[in-house]
């Protein structure tokens, strides 16, 4: 296939475009760099070096001798997105091109005002340009699990039946989102949704929990292809936030109670994830939706997991727990369906022993690039 990765730079971006590379899919890395440039501006540096695109292409050519094209540029800028596509013609598009951070859109009211501008006009851009040059394109959408909350029902993948009066009707499992940045990704949700009744789309929106790791099928053992790994509170997720925090001897920070719990998933079962979600494509017309994650953890037993895993490799580590910045329930019931990937054929990694500890090794390999002063950034919901 020709696969358009929107967002080619990101923490997930690049691993996708090496890993279908290495499929044998013709792949486009898109990306403006908006990610880099805000980290930089807000004073985060990633653990591992990341070289630029077209540098990342050339290492990956050294090493696989396959081609992954570059482009670099806005999506919110109509005329370089509508060149793209109808140069590129995908059949299939990856939607990952977005402002990721929950704490950074809640920092203040620019970087509030820059997720909700670039996050909705990109993913409305990319349904116009899909519409108007390449109609059949499967457009697979990253959404979050963030956009459903902690519902006191369980969680179906998406859908709901909903039974009134004695009538019933299907519609889009109930949102409630815990941040501007998860705001953002259900009214993706709802355009997606919109676009997909009246022109016929076909879309694939994959609700993820919090992703964790740096090591995929295509970059083991060779850093310069890595991911961005950051660990500060605005661009670190909590598991490899809390494994940095072990490492530079920094108490892990639970927030709370620490009972939130959320979906987890290795970054290998990400690409596994997308590439099934590719391989068998939604229909024309249809908005599918899975809950992307493999197991539930609250983040006591994460920290827990850490600490553990820390002190069989000989580090000292302690926990705290903060008042919590963010708005979010404590304590709660949080049961999600995640039956649709796995019977694509989603083969899970677990976060065992060894798995933690694993990553642990690489961390503490790169223990003298960790900047300890970045890690807490005081942001706070309420603010
Ligand atoms: N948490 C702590 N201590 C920390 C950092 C986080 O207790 O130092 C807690 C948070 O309060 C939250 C949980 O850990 O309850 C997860 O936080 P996170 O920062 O790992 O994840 P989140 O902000 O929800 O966002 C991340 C990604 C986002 C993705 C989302 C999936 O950044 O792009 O959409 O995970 S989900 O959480 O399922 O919505």
């Amino acid at each position: 296939m020709k696969i358009l990765v929107l967002g080619g730079d990101g923490y997930l971006g690049w691993p996708t475009c090496m890993h279908l590379s290495a499929q044998g899919h013709e792949v486009m890395s898109v990306d403006n760099y908006l990610r880099r440039n805000l980290s930089r501006e807000e004073n985060s540096d990633p653990l591992f070096e990341v070289p630029n695109l077209h540098r990342r292409a050339e290492l990956w050519k050294a090493k696989s001798g396959k081609e992954i094209q570059i482009r670099v540029g806005d999506l919110c800028d109509w005329d370089f997105l509508a060149e793209t596509v109808k140069g590129f013609k995908p059949d299939a598009l990856i939607h990952y091109a977005e402002q990721p951070s929950a704490p950074y859109s809640m920092k203040d009211r620019h970087t509030a005002t820059l997720t909700f501008q670039n996050n909705m006009m990109a993913t409305f851009n990319v349904i116009q340009a899909v519409h108007e040059f390449v109609p059949d394109c499967h457009i697979v959408k990253l959404g979050t699990m963030g956009e459903y909350g902690t519902p006191n029902i369980d969680i179906e993948e998406g859908w709901l039946d909903v039974e009134h009066n004695g009538r019933t009707q299907k519609f889009l499992f109930p949102r409630a989102a815990g941040s501007l940045y998860h705001t953002t990704k259900v009214l993706d949700t709802d355009l997606i949704w919109f676009y997909v009744r009246t022109w016929g789309l076909r879309c694939t929106d994959l609700m993820q929990g919090p992703v964790y790791g740096m090591e995929t099928y295509e970059n083991t053992g060779d850093e310069s292809l890595y991911p961005f790994f950051n660990y500060d509170e605005l661009w670190g997720t909590v598991i490899n936030r809390f494994m940095v925090q072990a490492v530079a001897g920094y108490p892990l920070t639970v927030y709370g109670k620490g009972g939130q719990t959320r979906g987890y998933l290795n970054i290998k079962d990400t690409l596994q994830c997308l590439r099934l979600s590719l391989e068998n494509p939604a229909d024309k017309g249809e908005l599918r939706i899975f809950n992307q994650f493999v197991e539930t953890f609250s983040v006591n037993e994460l920290a827990d997991k850490v600490k553990a895993s820390g002190e069989r490799l000989g580090l000292k580590v302690e926990i705290k727990s903060l008042p919590n910045p963010r708005k979010e329930m404590e304590e709660h019931y949080y049961n999600p369906a995640h039956t649709g990937l796995l019977e694509l054929g989603l083969k899970p990694h677990y976060l065992t022993d060894d798995a933690v500890d694993e990553m642990m090794k690489i961390i503490i390999r790169y223990k003298d690039r960790i900047q300890k002063d970045c890690i807490f950034r005081d942001v706070k919901w309420n603010k």
